[in-house]
């Protein structure tokens, strides 16, 4: 009994270490970069895509699975997609009538005309943004915004955005919106849990 409880303290006293590694701040430095972006003139600050750009001597594996936009109730739905190069979007048609989807380019696409119930593919591999259209409905309209790296996000309605679990380092912030000018902001991630940049004012 006695030489039991001793091994099982000895097997306790064997994991400390390991409970010290995982509770130690320093064993998790990836940190949150948090802000808002206010676009001047627009009606909302939302559908703003904020993201780090290319990381020199850095690539990044795409997802394997399809990411979605839909087109529902003649919208195409998200607005606004960002995602890495390598990925591949699909557009299923969620109405009961035939969409259209086209890209100006360049290059230049078009998945065609399809029914309902139908989803069409399309790779994006080289960084960039795609205007999306339908040739059936002139109002439908939406965008593809290609980054090269996984630290992006699109701002909510207030223009608030959150990028995760960003490792250390100085890197080049960019925020796109459809109507305003691009900006490039320079943030130094230290190792601290969020690093909160200034607000950013997008102008058209
Ligand atoms: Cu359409």
């Amino acid at each position: 009994m006695r030489r039991q409880k001793q091994s099982f303290v000895a097997r306790l006293l064997a994991l400390a270490p390991l409970c010290l590694y995982v509770l130690s701040p320093t064993a998790s430095t990836a940190s949150n970069i948090e802000g808002q972006v206010v676009v001047s003139n627009a009606r909302d600050n939302g559908n703003a895509i904020v993201y780090i750009d290319k990381i020199a001597g850095k690539r990044f594996t795409p997802p394997s699975a399809p990411i979605p936009l839909d087109q529902v109730n003649l919208t195409f739905t998200p607005h606004v997609l960002p995602v890495i190069v390598g990925a591949t979007v699909a557009f299923p048609n969620s109405d009961e009538i035939r969409h259209n989807v086209f890209s100006p380019g360049p290059p230049r696409f078009d998945l065609g005309t399809y029914p309902q119930k139908t989803t069409k593919y399309y790779l994006f591999d080289k960084p960039g943004v795609w205007t999306l259209l339908c040739n059936v409905h002139a109002e439908m309209s939406a965008y593809v915004v290609v980054v090269e790296t996984p630290y992006f996000a699109r701002t909510e309605k207030d223009g608030r955005f959150v990028l995760k679990d960003v490792p250390p380092g100085k890197y080049t912030l960019k925020v796109w919106h459809e109507k305003a000018k691009p900006a490039t902001v320079v943030v130094d991630v230290a190792e601290s849990p969020t690093l909160n940049v200034p607000v950013i004012e997008l102008k058209r």
